[in-house]
């Protein structure tokens, strides 16, 4: 039996109101308690400021629940291939569960001392088209949000409480989107005054001219904390944390400089601050999450359960090398100081690191919000430019395999996205009708790949392939 671990961090003796935070973070998960807390944590150790924060969890309690009792502090544990390091994380100063108590949110993102509301809600908590990047105003949420004070969605929350803080005479706090959506500043910015423009007109003009909505390029590693993390960690340190986070060593924060109130110095801790984002973005984009998307259908279907694993396979790698070489890096413009041929290798490293059990399951999850920004994008530039793109259309092949629901050996697959019952209700016997049928979604493919027939074609060669050889076999083809 181990300790329980933590006393509550010193800055909230027992009995006392929390300490005051400059930060709001909504969208507690793993992500963001290994990465971005990260860097708040040794801003502050090397700068000081009371950056501490708030953290929120959108939908359950579950974070909340495990966290309390340690007085909100937990372990992050980096995995490298040849060991472990444990590292107690107090930056939180409270969490809080929107459901149970909307207005609180409110209150606390709408306090004088917060200066800083960040996002990890995941792509699908932006209520946008992922293919165009604007407010789906007729999401639920929205058309909730719109009609009531408290709000459901991310973006609801940020409008709800620049609204009270506008009627509070205090200046907006910047929104800082920290989810793998390309130029995502811009796009949380679209969706907040579309909002604004359906509620107050006058707020929207006020969010307009004063808020700020830095783009962010986020990057590390960091699987779903498991039963069994639990038990390692307590074996490692000795103490038991009920929520911890496992990560890899790497991390990169790449943020746009352009804030309307204060922040912490975080170029201190290694972050990189700059003037224009969109180079690292699309490197990101493209180069890891294309191809963890594309490894994680493939590598599911042929009966991998991790990336790791998958890594073991000699034609998986070298699948990943051609994505990365023929089909990914002619579309990139190279961030300043940046070879992209040795991004690619440090990434073939990442991924093959044996300690990091990153599911492909978990990596498969929302492909209808992923695949835009992550393949689709770097295919239409492709077909645009002549240039072959037989790796992802093969890619785009088995999210469609994948969605139907049955593996290879017929086995149900737990498909988990919000399109989930309309993509498996497209599958049908004929590939040819199948990719008709996903052709006509324009929530996840623009225009010009809906009306190309030739990707019709190719993507209709690539499915029956599958269906007929297996996800192994078409990839050593490629
Ligand atoms: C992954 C990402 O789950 C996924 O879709 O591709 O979470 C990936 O691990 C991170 O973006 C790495 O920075």
């Amino acid at each position: 039996m181990h300790d329980r671990l933590f006393h509550p961090p010193e800055t909230t003796p027992a009995g006392t109101e929390p300490a005051l935070a400059g930060i709001v973070h909504l969208g507690l998960g793993a992500f963001f308690r290994a990465h971005v807390a990260s860097y708040i944590s040794e801003a502050m150790q090397h700068h000081g400021g009371d950056w501490g924060v708030i953290g929120v969890s959108l939908k359950s309690p579950g974070v909340r629940d495990r966290l309390r009792p340690q007085g909100w502090a937990y372990t992050a544990v980096e995995l490298a291939p040849d060991g472990e390091k444990p590292q107690v994380m107090t930056l939180l100063r409270d969490v809080l569960v929107a459901p149970e108590n909307p207005q609180a949110v409110l209150d606390a993102m709408a306090a004088p001392n917060v200066s800083i509301v960040s996002l990890t809600v995941t792509e699908k908590g932006y209520c946008h088209e992922p293919a165009t990047g604007r407010l789906d105003s007729a999401h639920p949420d929205i058309a909730h949000d719109i009609a009531h004070d408290l709000p459901k969605s991310a973006p609801g929350y940020l409008v709800r409480a620049l609204q009270l803080r506008h009627a509070r005479g205090l200046p907006p706090f910047t929104v800082l989107c920290c989810d793998n959506l390309p130029e995502n500043g811009h796009v949380v910015r679209g969706v907040v005054l579309d909002l604004a423009r359906l509620i107050d007109p006058a707020l929207a003009a006020w969010i307009a001219s004063d808020g700020a909505f830095p783009s962010t390029m986020v990057d590390r590693i960091v699987p779903a904390t498991t039963p069994d993390d639990l038990d390692r960690v307590a074996a490692l340190t000795g103490q038991r944390d009920e929520a911890p986070v496992m990560h890899e060593p790497f991390r990169q924060w790449v943020v746009e400089d352009r804030f309307c109130g204060a922040r912490p110095q975080w170029d201190v801790a290694g972050a990189q601050m700059v003037a224009d984002v969109t180079p690292f973005e699309h490197m990101k984009l493209r180069m890891l999450n294309g191809t963890h998307s594309s490894l994680a259908y493939l590598g599911y279907l042929a009966g991998y359960q991790t990336i790791a694993e998958v890594m073991t396979d000699p034609a998986f790698v070298r699948y990943a090398r051609h994505l990365w070489q023929a089909e990914i890096i002619p579309t990139l413009t190279p961030p300043e100081n940046t070879d992209l041929g040795a991004y690619a290798e440090a990434l073939a490293a990442r991924y093959a690191n044996p300690a990091i059990r990153h599911r492909t399951w978990q990596i498969a999850m929302d492909g209808s919000q992923k695949l835009p920004q992550r393949i689709l994008a770097t295919l239409a530039e492709n077909r645009a430019a002549g240039r072959g793109s037989a790796g992802l259309v093969l890619a785009v092949a088995a999210w469609m395999r994948y969605t139907s629901g049955r593996d290879e050996t017929g086995t149900a697959i737990e498909v988990k996205d919000p399109l989930a019952d309309r993509l498996a209700a497209l599958w049908c016997d004929d590939p040819r009708d199948t990719v008709t049928g996903f052709l006509t979604l324009s929530e996840v493919f623009a225009q010009s790949l809906r009306q190309d027939t030739g990707f019709a074609a190719e993507l209709t060669q690539a499915l029956s392939g599958l269906v007929a050889q297996g996800a192994r076999a078409m990839v050593a083809d490629i």
